[in-house]
């Protein structure tokens, strides 16, 4: 987890393709001018920047024709998950912590599809943490947008429609029951279905209201704890309130607060259970001067072990 380890790799996934609303292309180079890759290597992390992902050209997605069709952008998304997840992959295995910079939350189902790999290569459980308004966990066959960001939750978990994005790379599915998704507050009536089929966990605004993200968050860390597992966290923007975080293309009311989004990563940091990192979403174009940009690298050094005062690195028990 992230308290041993030294290393942070970043890397820039300029992709917009997976969303309807353009300028999470940019997102990336925000990050980059917020501070985040000097902001870690003050606090001390070894950071190795590989930079951007060039755009590759489209494959064939070896989709169903109606699969396709209900589909924005197959041929391109499908080129982009291989090339993610060659990179991801690569990146798991040069140790140290990989830090994806989004770019729309398709990018997701190069990572996670990734790192699940790299799980079973190296004997561990992975669990995800989907910090996000939506479930996206949508298919070709539900979704009511085409937009392929709301699916990578779906294909992360194995859904057969989607398989062949990822080409000749050895598909290792996330256990529904291992992930965790956190802020839910918009989701589809067929998802809301295939979520509670599925098994998969949620935590949506209402239970923050009245739990908090602390009790909450403690909750599944405890689940994982004592594991050889490894927590991939997904941050999307609109998980964070529009008033703080109006960067991002799908904003939702009731999201979480500076706070609460504050808190929730240096509860994350001081379990060291934190492997990897998506920040996705991030719209700079959407941005008011910067403020979400500087908000979401602020989370970062938090997740990194930023604190308020000197303490011991170890959870501080609710209950
Ligand atoms: B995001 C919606 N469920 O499928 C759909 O921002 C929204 O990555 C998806 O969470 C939002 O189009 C995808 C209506
Ligand atoms: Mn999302
Ligand atoms: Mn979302
Ligand atoms: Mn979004």
């Amino acid at each position: 987890g992230l308290g041993d380890w030294a290393d942070v790799s970043l890397l820039g996934i300029p992709l917009e393709l997976g969303a309807s609303e353009a300028g999470s292309i940019m997102g990336p180079a925000a990050l980059r001018t917020a501070g985040l890759p000097a902001l870690l290597g003050e606090m001390g992390y070894r950071v190795t920047d590989h930079g951007d992902l060039a755009q590759p050209a489209a494959v064939e997605p070896g989709l169903k024709d109606a699969d396709a069709k209900a589909c924005r952008n197959p041929g391109l998304i499908a080129a982009w998950t291989r090339l993610i997840h060659d990179r991801a992959y690569e990146m798991a295995k040069g140790g140290g912590v990989p830090v994806f910079m989004g770019g729309d939350h398709s990018l997701s189902m190069g990572t996670v599809s990734a790192m699940a790999r790299h799980c079973r290569d190296t004997n561990r459980e992975l669990f995800v943490l989907w910090l996000d308004a939506h479930a996206d966990f949508n298919t070709p066959a539900t979704t009511p947008s085409g937009n392929m960001h709301g699916m990578s939750m779906a294909f992360a978990c194995g859904e057969p429609s989607l398989m062949p994005l990822l080409g000749d790379r050895p598909f290792v599915p996330v256990p529904p029951e291992n992930v965790h998704i956190f802020g839910l507050r918009s989701i589809d009536k067929e998802e809301r279905g295939a979520v509670r089929d599925k098994g998969i966990q949620v935590v949506d605004m209402r239970m923050i209201d009245q739990a908090s993200v602390s009790i909450l968050l403690q909750g599944i860390l405890e689940k994982i704890e004592g594991r050889r597992a490894h927590l991939h966290v997904s941050l999307d923007v609109d998980f964070l309130d529009p008033s703080i975080a109006p960067a991002v293309g799908t904003t939702v009311p009731g999201g979480a607060t500076y706070r609460e989004a504050h808190l929730i990563m240096e509860m994350l940091h001081d379990s060291g259970l934190v492997g990897s990192l998506d920040i996705v979403e991030l719209n700079p174009f959407l941005d008011e001067r910067g403020r979400s940009a500087r908000l979401l690298t602020e989370l970062v050094t938090s997740l990194f072990g930023r604190t308020i005062i000197d303490r011991p690195a170890r959870r501080i028990r609710v209950a």
